[in-house]
């Protein structure tokens, strides 16, 4: 069964975004177990993103990223649906005060 990878995100996938978001957030159609979860920077360096790394099933990941310069940044998550299906998917959103 293909799965819907994410319903909406906050950044949404592209933004531009004034200042540095508050929160990332994921919201998905279905439960599932989010095991990775990982915030890069331009260069692809990773930076701390403070969240709940417990493997429960969720519809909606909220994250806490640092505050962040003017760039380009990466969220990149992987998981695993109800049925035990490998899911993962990736946004990216800009920086510019
Ligand atoms: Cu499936």
């Amino acid at each position: 069964m293909a799965h819907t990878k994410v319903a909406r995100t906050i950044p949404a996938n592209d933004a531009v975004l004034k200042e540095s978001p508050s929160e990332i957030k994921l919201i998905f159609p279905e439960v599932l177990k989010i095991t990775a979860l990982k915030l890069l920077d331009g260069q692809g360096k990773e930076l701390t993103l403070e969240h709940d790394k417990s493997l429960k099933p969720i519809k909606e990941k909220i994250a806490f990223p640092p505050s962040l310069d003017a760039g380009t940044y990466r969220v990149i998550w992987r998981g695993i649906s109800a049925d035990g299906h490998p899911i993962k998917g990736q946004i990216i959103f800009t920086v510019s005060p």
